[in-house]
């Protein structure tokens, strides 16, 4: 049987943001992604320090909600996890939704869960640069699954 081509299979860093753990919407929100065909090959759960979170979160300082923010994704323990699929990074986004869930399109992760444009129940990776440095951000590579 002929292979997927491999080129344009991607990683991302998806993380449950604290909002979403703490309403016990883990398995709803994985749902989301495996019936899109984006598999976990990598989760922990971590309560974030205020220094992760910080250096995570750093290309926002300048932002007027980045204390916000830090405060939100440190206030209970949130889900990391490295998605992988076809063009993982762009479909995880798409699957994710708007920043905004008044902006969120239906069917979309946000649009579903999330409370508020802070509150918003999920990240993902914006790039393929962005994805690279997330995931090394919370995973050594031997945490990741190899199906290979
Ligand atoms: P993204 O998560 O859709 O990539 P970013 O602009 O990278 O959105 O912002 C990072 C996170 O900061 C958002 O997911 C959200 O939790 C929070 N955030 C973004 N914009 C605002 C805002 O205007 N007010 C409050 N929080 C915000
Ligand atoms: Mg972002």
């Amino acid at each position: 049987m002929a292979q997927t081509p491999s080129h344009t299979l991607e990683q991302t860093l998806s993380i449950i943001k604290p909002d979403a753990v703490e309403q016990n919407q883990i398995g709803n929100i994985i749902e989301y992604f495996e019936r899109d065909g984006l598999n976990v090959v990598a989760a922990k759960m971590i309560h974030l320090s205020t220094e992760q979170a910080k250096s995570f979160y750093a290309v926002h300082a300048e932002k007027p909600f980045y204390e916000d923010l830090v405060k939100f994704m440190t206030s209970g323990p949130a889900l990391i996890m490295v998605l992988e699929g076809e063009n993982a990074i762009t479909r995880n986004r798409e699957i994710m939704g708007a920043t905004d869930p008044s902006k969120a399109d239906a069917g979309t992760i946000r649009c579903d869960f999330a409370t508020s444009i802070e509150r918003n129940a999920v990240h993902g990776s914006d790039s393929a640069e962005a994805a690279k440095k997330e995931i090394l951000f919370f995973f050594k590579p031997n945490e990741i699954f190899r199906r290979t």
